[in-house]
């Protein structure tokens, strides 16, 4: 995505500020004082219209990016927050088009020039400081977008299930990802990707946040994070399981999370129970990311998914 080239988004200050100095610049070149005033209302105008259309057009057409993008955004502020703030943007700049010129003409016209510009640039201001709160609210959002992680187009495995069974310690281990590892829960959360070359190509692995067993309604914006990329992003699901219940969930909860993400998406779910180093969990993969056990085994199947999957997707007829 094109995210990391949003320019910071200035306040409404800022904004007022670099108008007023370029509008200052060009007056001075004006003998006329008269003529003056009026062109410093017309720059200040122009300046502030431009600015802010810049900054409308920096922001991506949120009906437009992919969706696991669209679902970010919408997770974190509400894709209608974002939108009435560009729209806030968008009515300013439309205000500064409108009324500038005519605020510029009544300064021309009036009996004391000065006294008409500084009310003209008052009423621009105004209208600027109207939307400062939106402008502060895009620049949170473009903070965080910006360092949205990238997802290519590479098979891509989602790692989900329980928080503290060992996703992030899996991805570690068999990615270019380095995302923390820690005793406790939720400590993932958002989505890392990461890559590793498996046979002759790249495979992409993406860690998600720990999920509960819950109702859609009652999950958090980081859990919704997970389900996103779930839905969004999977070629294949790698659920882990934690059968020591160490990570501090029943082993029925964590069983019950992984037919909900069955029932939730149409691409395979893989099944391993991690943490084979404290108890091996019969009838399903094992492996621990402690010991290296049963990690090759794994790879092995997504091998193989992948194969079985590019296969399906050769004999589709066109
Ligand atoms: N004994 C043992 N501990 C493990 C294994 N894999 C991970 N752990 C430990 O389990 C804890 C949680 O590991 P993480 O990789 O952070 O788990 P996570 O699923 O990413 O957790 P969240 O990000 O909170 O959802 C850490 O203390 C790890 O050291 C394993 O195979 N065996
Ligand atoms: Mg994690």
């Amino acid at each position: 995505m094109e995210f990391e080239k949003i320019p910071t988004v200035p306040t409404a200050d800022e904004i007022l500020d670099r108008a007023f100095r370029r509008a200052a610049s060009k007056m001075r070149l004006k003998r006329n004082k008269d003529r003056a005033n009026e062109e410093f209302v017309r720059a200040v105008s122009q300046a502030i219209h431009d600015r802010l259309v810049r900054i409308m057009q920096s922001f991506p057409e949120l009906n437009e990016i992919p969706p696991f993008y669209r679902d970010i955004v919408d997770i974190m502020w509400g894709l209608d927050r974002v939108k009435k703030s560009l729209g806030a943007v968008g009515w300013a700049a439309r205000w500064a088009r409108t009324h500038g010129p005519g605020l510029a003409y009544q300064t021309r016209r009036a009996e004391d020039t000065a006294v008409l510009r500084k009310r003209a640039v008052a009423r621009l201001s105004s209208v600027v400081h109207q939307i400062d709160d939106d402008l502060r609210f895009l620049n949170d959002v473009r903070n965080v977008i910006r360092k949205l992680p990238h997802v290519a187009d590479d098979f891509t495995v989602v790692v989900a299930g329980y928080p503290n069974v060992g996703k992030s310690s899996f991805i570690r281990l068999v990615s270019s990802a380095d995302p923390e590892v820690a005793s406790y829960p939720f400590t993932t959360k958002g989505i890392i990707v990461g890559h590793r070359m498996a046979g002759e190509e790249r495979m992409q692995f993406i860690d998600t946040p720990g999920l509960l067993d819950r109702p859609p309604e009652d999950r958090n914006p980081i859990e919704r994070q997970a389900l996103t990329a779930i839905i969004n992003l999977a070629d294949v699901i790698l659920c882990m399981l934690d059968a020591s219940e160490h990570c501090g969930y029943s082993i029925e909860e964590q069983v019950r999370l992984l037919h909900e993400i069955e029932r939730m998406v149409d691409v395979p779910v893989l099944v391993v129970v991690n943490k084979s180093d404290l108890v091996y969990f019969d009838g399903y993969l094992n492996m621990s990311t402690e010991t290296g056990e049963g990690i090759t085994e794994v790879m092995e199947n997504l091998l193989h998914i992948r194969e079985r999957s590019q296969q399906e997707g050769e004999s589709v007829p066109c």
